[in-house]
């Protein structure tokens, strides 16, 4: 073989091998689901997004809300997802003046409808899909087992309500606590679904490091859904804004062939047991019988001593009169 030749084949070799490690890489990003930065000023579309509400697009992040009051922001990618696994990397900054208070929150979407309003952080309740909620604002008045804010994932058949009043807890999936809020480095959230296993990570604490905050298995959702970032402010308020979006296609585990999943009902096999279902004090007619029953026994047992009382002293005021006489 001519050296010429040779370091020809050995060249294409290499490139052969370098593009199939291309093509290996699990960290395929989606252009059309991403958002990065630079953006421009509101007016000026974003290639594959779309924005409603009091969003507010500067250059270097899209403002779903500012730090006042009844504030609405969505913000949704108009192309829907294909991929069968991947992992939504969120790069997030919530803020405000608020020491003590601040809401409401904001909500990562993978849902069936982008672009309508609604009650749960800016976009429709009984929806279809996923949400995953960073709930700054704790609307539970009674015993809570955690701290806000707090994130927890929610999956809607498009029946399921979100109690506001109760932060969503008798509905999600799971969650944890995490402190996101007015930290002067970057924060970050992932949202990988990956073969019906569902994980969400944070990395909010300035170490460019993963933390798991919860994993779901059975999870099944369809594909050709929405990605989307809505947040809202009621009474109190926060800047919520969104810095980038990035969602990377995933392999599929053990490289299998995927079933079609485009016509699937979104689904769960495992909900959390509700951690704050402490029911208001209200008369229950059970434990009202349970405690007629239990004072009439009593009562019973009180006269039956009584009276065996009664009856002993008797006796022994008998026994000491013969002793006497
Ligand atoms: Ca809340």
């Amino acid at each position: 073989m001519h050296l010429r030749s040779f370091t020809a084949s050995l060249f294409s070799f290499i490139l052969i091998n370098l593009s199939n490690a291309q093509w290996n890489t699990k960290d395929f990003m989606k252009r059309e689901h991403s958002l990065i930065k630079p953006y421009y000023g509101s007016g000026i579309d974003i290639p594959f997004w779309q924005f409603t509400g009091n969003t507010i697009v500067t250059p270097n992040h899209i403002r779903l809300t500012d730090d006042s009051q009844s504030k609405r922001g969505a913000l949704w990618n108009s192309v829907p997802v294909s991929v069968r696994h991947w992992d939504l990397q969120v790069q997030f900054k919530v803020h405000g003046k608020g020491k003590d208070l601040f809401g409401d929150g904001f909500a990562i979407w993978y849902a069936k409808e982008p672009m309508v309003d609604g009650t749960i952080f800016g976009s429709k309740d009984y929806f279809q899909g996923l949400a995953i909620i960073l709930d700054t604002y704790s609307n539970h008045n009674g015993p809570h087992n955690h701290q806000h804010p707090y994130i927890s994932a929610m999956i809607n058949n498009g029946s399921l309500h979100y109690d506001h009043d109760r932060d969503g807890t008798h509905t999600q999936l799971a969650g944890c606590e995490a402190k996101f809020r007015n930290m002067d480095y970057d924060t970050h959230l992932s949202v990988k679904y990956e073969g019906d296993v569902l994980t969400v990570s944070t990395d909010i604490e300035n170490k460019a490091a993963w933390k798991e905050c919860f994993q779901v298995k059975g999870v099944k959702l369809p594909t050709g859904y929405f990605v989307g970032l809505t947040a809202t402010t009621g009474d109190l308020s926060d800047n919520h804004d969104i810095m980038s979006v990035r969602l990377f296609e995933l392999d599929s585990p053990n490289n299998q062939i995927d079933e079609d999943r485009s016509n699937i009902v979104p689904s769960a096999t495992f909900f959390e047991p509700p951690r704050d279902h402490i029911e208001d004090p209200k008369p229950s007619s059970l434990s009202g019988i349970k405690i007629f029953l239990l004072m009439l026994l009593g009562s019973i047992a009180v006269v039956a001593c009584v009276v065996i009382g009664i009856m002993f002293y008797q006796k022994h005021q008998e026994k000491s009169r013969k002793r006497f006489y």
